[in-house]
Order: C-alpha cells, then sequence, then structure tokens
C-alpha cells in the first residue's frame, strides 16, 4: 500500500485526507479532542524554521481551508491551531506539523489545559499501539473528510 512519509512513521494514503503541491493533512491516531488533525509539509523538515517561503504559503492556506471543515464536521465553535516547534516545545515527530483541533464550549475544564494534553498526550504510549485509534476508524474519518475536502 501507497504511504507517505510523516517523520519516522510511513503513514497509509488512507489516513491522508488531502494532498497540495507542497503540504498534505492527516488524521490523528491519538487525538486530544475529536476532529484533532495534522497539517504537514510534504518535504519532512524537522523545524518551522526550516521552511521555504512558498512552503510556509501552502501550509498555512492548507491549515485554514482544513481548519474551516473540521470545525464545521465536528458540530465546534472555535479552533485551537498549534505548533510544538522543536522538543522543548513538545515536539516528538521530527517532521513539522501543524496541530488542528476543533473547540467546544466546556470541552476542557481550564480551557488552556488543551496545551497541557497537547504536550503530554503522545508521549506515554508513543510506542503502545493498542492505545492508537483503530487503522479502520482513521480511514473512515479520512474517508469523510476527503470528501468533504473536494
Ligand atoms: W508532536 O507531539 O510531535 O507536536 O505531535 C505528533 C502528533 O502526531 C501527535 O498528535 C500524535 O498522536 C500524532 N501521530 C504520531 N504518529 C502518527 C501516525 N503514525 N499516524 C497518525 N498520527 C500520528
Amino acid at each position: 500500500m501507497a504511504t507517505i512519509r510523516f517523520g519516522q512513521h510511513a503513514v497509509k494514503n488512507a489516513v491522508v485526507f488531502l494532498q497540495t503541491e507542497l503540504s498534505f493533512a492527516l488524521v490523528n491516531r491519538k487525538p486530544v479532542v475529536p476532529g484533532h488533525v495534522l497539517v504537514c509539509p510534504l518535504r519532512p523538515v524537522e523545524r518551522f524554521r526550516d521552511l521555504r517561503a512558498d512552503e510556509v504559503a501552502d501550509l498555512f492556506i492548507t491549515t485554514q481551508r482544513v481548519a474551516s471543515v473540521v470545525e464545521k464536521h465536528f458540530g465546534a465553535s472555535s479552533l485551537t491551531v498549534a505548533i510544538q516547534d522543536g522538543p522543548e516545545a513538545g515536539q516528538t515527530v521530527k517532521h513539522l506539523h501543524v496541530h488542528v483541533l476543533p473547540r467546544k464550549a466546556g470541552d476542557f475544564e481550564r480551557n488552556d489545559s488543551i496545551y497541557d494534553e497537547l504536550q503530554k498526550h503522545d508521549k506515554e504510549d508513543e510506542d503502545v499501539p493498542s492505545k492508537w485509534r483503530c487503522e479502520e476508524e482513521m480511514a473512515n474519518e479520512a474517508s469523510d473528510l476527503r470528501l468533504l475536502l473536494s
């Protein structure tokens, strides 16, 4: 099966729901909230500073497009858009990615707790596949989003 590189991972095309000239978007195997997706440059650079201007433009135009669709599709009314740029900022996958997280009233008791969750959600279970979502669930979500973006 065809794959696309996401840092140290080779992710199946089935979980990728959008590809542009310079970027791609995939569903998350361990979402912090429903609809938590990732937008990445196709070139597997580690840090934000490593992107060329055309890659920054494409990445953010793609993020804007994806963010609008996931906010609506997951019945949210706001968004958290974040980059953990470097290990001290919580980055585990050494391939720059923008986190897009649909937000709803009351989703966290303390609104900014989402940043604590984001920082730790994939650390403990990084090597525990049983804690990840199943491939079928991820592929179904990607298929719905692909349709909405087509
Ligand atoms: W980082 O902590 O590097 O800012 O975020 C990495 C993100 O990538 C996490 O949200 C994690 O759940 C997700 N992730 C890691 N590997 C995969 C994968 N193979 N498929 C989908 N999502 C992944």
